[in-house]
């Protein structure tokens, strides 16, 4: 019995179940397909890198032998769907299906129906590239009235053994070092660059088919730097362990000028597409700690972003989709103001942020929860636009990551599943982890003159607006303490300024 089996483009992973299990006479699809590349509208840096990434790969395994069928985006085909057909129209030989779980319900959907459509069975293998599969989350979560990130997170330490000492206690004394990763940064904080790789004739190649087919696409394909093998991505992963994760740890949340990486790895981008593997990754990081290279905060800090953080939202999202897609707690439906496109606005902070995104198809962290999605949450932008475009622009989104991030952290559009109060703050929060405000139009001290910074503007108006459904949440007290503190004139100063900040919000 041989079988079609299907890689999808971000499983190029050497280790991928369906690799594991694919036999001498099986025959492996890669294909570059208009639905993939159209779903949203992908910044160029994510297509590029994927579509390299999938001929590299594709490469290495012909090297090794595999019987390859590529099929690339000039064949037109339209989806995944009509590239399985094509390919078992030329393989006769084929009698069944073989691929592993994909990371989207939408795509899952259309794969499940497979089998009744080419009438052969269809084989979906569980993905244990991630560490916690779908009924270990299910069993963890199973009963509990709130699932918050910090258990699983102890529960996977204890799983993985990542950083417990001999008595299988956190190393360090403590479980998470959160408060340690939160330094605001001096004046003189100098980055240090994540590893670049100049583009080969690969590359070069779908540089030029994404310049030609993708132009209104975000970004410019010119600049792209991006590992697409995993031999490169390991390279710029040793990098990031030996260069840069000891200042990672004490500045994880910080944000300076012109610095669009800081001391960032930017692996998820390789992680998310397979080029990385989760294991490895963490027990570099684990033994830097353990040579004394660098310090608890700096190694326990980036292992609980991998093995707690983002196999809590995969969980999540495989849990609670496809409801999950449509909620609207607050009933967010402002229309996106089009400088989330171009990053052409006066608010220093989301230029920033923004102008990152356009130029590397990548912000930070915080960048993306406290700048880009704070402004989205006290504006009430639409929550549909919001997630479509966070999925859009970064080179590391896909939806079981970016949906959870976006709708339930950043937006709080899922009534606290995900996070026990939304994270709603106003200037003096950018103006901490920053120096955005000393080069802004705008005044960060002030709430209701001519020039205001608009995030304190929007964070009363929030506030206001919101207080039947947020008024209760034991989190969000103080806040509304010190709005009701506010006598009823300058309340209606806040919202007579909000309500003229939102009227021309294209204009900020
Ligand atoms: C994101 C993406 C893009 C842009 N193009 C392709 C493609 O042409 N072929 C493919 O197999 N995968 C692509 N992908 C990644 C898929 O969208 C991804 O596998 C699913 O969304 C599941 O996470
Ligand atoms: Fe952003 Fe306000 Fe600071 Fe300007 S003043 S950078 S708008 S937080």
């Amino acid at each position: 019995m041989a079988k079609l089996i299907v890689i999808l483009g971000d499983q190029l992973s050497p280790a991928l179940p369906a690799l594991r299990e694919a036999k001498s006479d099986d025959v492996i699809l890669l294909a570059e397909v208009q639905q993939e590349a159209t779903y949203v509208k992908h910044h160029k840096h994510k297509i590029i890198l994927l579509f390299s990434a999938m001929r590299h790969f594709a490469d290495v395994l012909r090297q090794q032998n595999y019987q390859v069928t590529y099929l690339d985006y000039h064949q037109g085909h339209a989806s995944l769907t009509a590239a399985v057909e094509q390919s078992l129209q030329q393989h006769p030989q084929l009698d069944g299906i073989m691929l592993t779980q994909c990371g989207e319900y939408r795509l899952q959907q259309e794969i499940n129906s497979w089998q009744h459509t080419f009438g052969l069975p269809v084989e979906i293998l569980e993905d244990d590239r991630f560490l916690c599969n779908a009924a270990m989350f299910a069993q963890w979560a199973d009963g509990r009235k709130q699932l918050r990130m910090e258990y699983f997170y102890r529960e996977m330490r204890r799983y993985t053994g990542l950083l417990l000492d001999s008595k299988k206690q956190p190393l360090g004394g403590q479980w998470n070092f959160d408060k340690a990763n939160r330094k605001s940064p001096p004046a003189d904080l100098q980055a240090i660059a994540p590893l670049q790789f100049k583009p080969d004739d690969i590359t070069l190649e779908v540089m030029k088919l994404v310049t030609e087919h993708f132009a209104g696409n975000p970004g410019s394909a010119d600049n792209f730097c991006y590992a697409v093998t995993g031999k490169q991505a390991r390279q710029a992963f040793n990098h990031f362990v030996s260069e840069q994760l000891a200042r990672f740890g004490d500045y994880q949340d910080a944000m300076v000028l012109d610095q669009p990486f800081l001391f960032h790895s930017i692996c998820s981008i390789y992680l998310n597409c397979g080029l990385l593997d989760v294991r490895w990754m963490c027990q570099k990081v684990e033994a830097a700690y353990k040579q004394d290279k660098v310090a608890i905060n700096a190694a326990e800090g980036f292992i609980r972003q991998l093995i707690g953080w983002r196999e809590y939202v995969r969980g999540l999202y495989w849990l609670l989709m496809p409801d999950y897609k449509n909620r609207n707690f607050l009933n967010a439906n402002r229309p996106l103001p089009g400088f989330y496109w171009h990053g052409d606005t006066k608010m220093r902070c989301m230029q920033q942020a923004i102008s990152h995104t356009m130029t590397h198809a990548y912000s930070h962290h915080i960048q993306r929860l406290m700048i880009t999605g704070n402004f989205a949450l006290l504006a009430g932008l639409d929550v549909t636009e919001v997630t479509d475009w966070y999925l859009a622009v970064y080179a590391d989104a896909y939806e079981w990551v970016e949906l959870p991030n976006t709708l339930g952290m950043a937006l709080f559009a899922d009534d606290g599943v995900l996070a026990s109060k939304p994270y709603a703050a106003s200037g003096a929060y950018i103006n901490r982890m920053s120096n955005y405000c000393q080069h802004c139009h705008y005044k960060v001290k002030d709430s209701t003159g001519d020039d205001a910074c608009p995030f304190n503007v929007l964070y009363w108006d929030f506030l206001a607006r919101n207080e039947q459904k947020l008024g209760s949440n034991a989190r969000m007290q103080l806040a509304y303490k010190n709005w009701h503190n506010k006598a009823p004139e300058q309340q209606q100063a806040l919202r007579d300024k909000a309500a003229d900040y939102l009227i021309k919000l294209e204009q900020l």
